[in-house]
């Protein structure tokens, strides 16, 4: 495929899979609309010059690192991969991790083999989907493991006697369970990440880029935000603003004829059940949590 136009963004997503329908509402939430084509691979940006790109997620950070698209959301798990692999680790630039996707890459192992540390697999087999960022991490640590790749099914190479150990995504660890295997370690934390290049970008696209940064951290930190009003006894002010995760500000209106003051403030981190019932307990009451829609700072 041709590279964008001068002056037109392109982002690639995943088309289907764990990451394509939040990409996608995140991108939407930005006020982005899009003509759907028929092939369904190219989506035109109506109202702001911000092309889509549906495709396989591995295909994302080539296509980044080939000046096909500006921008991608993609696991940090292939972006890191596909970097080692490809490019000496370096190429992309991971602009602002997006709270979802969430997973680990895991070395895991079958639940009666007898160890306690990776350092036990020198010189093992071990099989996954991540090659280059499994030897990299593993290296990193000293271990020196013969490392072949499977493009899926992983769990299953230890049962059949492939593999003595995997480095495999796990989330919820269901499926290493199913296939009684243990997590032994951690070797790395993913979640999904816009991603763009290295390198400049010329003065027209870096400005379309920064517009569209400035609406998405907007989204995201809406998203992590929440608006609060109580009313509380004046004197405790000092100790209610303490209580609100992330305030610092409150703006604080007088009820007239009582002792008592309304708070409405923004928490900028979240706000759990804890923080209502300890506020309660510091004399707040008609205590409000909404949620923020859009926020520009
Ligand atoms: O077709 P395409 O190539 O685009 O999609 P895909 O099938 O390769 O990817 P997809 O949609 O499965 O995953 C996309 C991304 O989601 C991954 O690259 C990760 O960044 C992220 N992600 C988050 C996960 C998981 N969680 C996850 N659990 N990717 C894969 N898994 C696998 C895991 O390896 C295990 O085999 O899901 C299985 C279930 O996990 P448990 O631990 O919940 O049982
Ligand atoms: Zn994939």
């Amino acid at each position: 495929m041709s590279k964008p136009q001068i002056n037109r963004i392109r982002v690639a997503i995943q088309k289907s899979g764990r990451l394509s329908g939040r990409s996608l509402d995140l991108l939407k939430n930005c006020g982005l609309q899009f003509a759907r084509s028929k092939d369904k691979l190219f989506w035109y940006g109506k109202d702001f010059p911000v092309d889509l790109l549906l495709v396989r997620d591995d295909d994302i950070p080539r296509l980044l690192l080939d000046g096909v698209c500006d921008l991608g959301i993609v696991g940090e798990n292939i972006a890191r991969e596909v970097m080692l692999e490809r490019n000496g680790g370096k190429g992309l630039r991971l602009l602002r991790k997006l709270g979802f996707g969430h997973c680990r890459l895991c070395i895991a192992v079958p639940e009666e083999m007898n160890i306690s540390d990776s350092t036990e697999l020198e010189g093992k087999r071990i099989a996954t989907s991540y090659p280059a960022l499994t030897r990299y991490l593993l290296e990193k640590k000293g271990i020196s493991t013969e490392i072949f790749e499977l493009s899926g099914s992983v769990e299953i190479a230890p049962g059949l006697g492939t593999a003595d150990a995997i480095s495999d995504l796990v989330s919820t660890g269901t499926t290493l369970r199913a296939n009684h295997l243990r997590e032994l370690e951690v070797l790395f934390e993913s979640q999904a990440a816009l991603y763009g290049r290295e390198g400049d970008v010329s003065a027209d696209r870096q400005l379309l880029l920064d517009r569209l940064l400035a609406r998405l951290e907007g989204v995201l930190r809406a998203a992590e935000c929440k608006y609060v009003m109580l009313h509380a006894p004046r004197e405790s002010l000092k100790k209610i603003t303490e209580l609100l995760p992330g305030v610092e500000h409150p703006s604080i209106m007088s009820l007239e004829g009582t002792d008592r003051i309304a708070i409405h403030a923004v928490c900028g981190e979240a706000v759990f059940w804890e923080h209502l019932e300890a506020l309660k307990a510091a004399g707040a009451s008609a205590i409000l949590v909404l949620p923020v829609e859009k926020m520009l700072a």
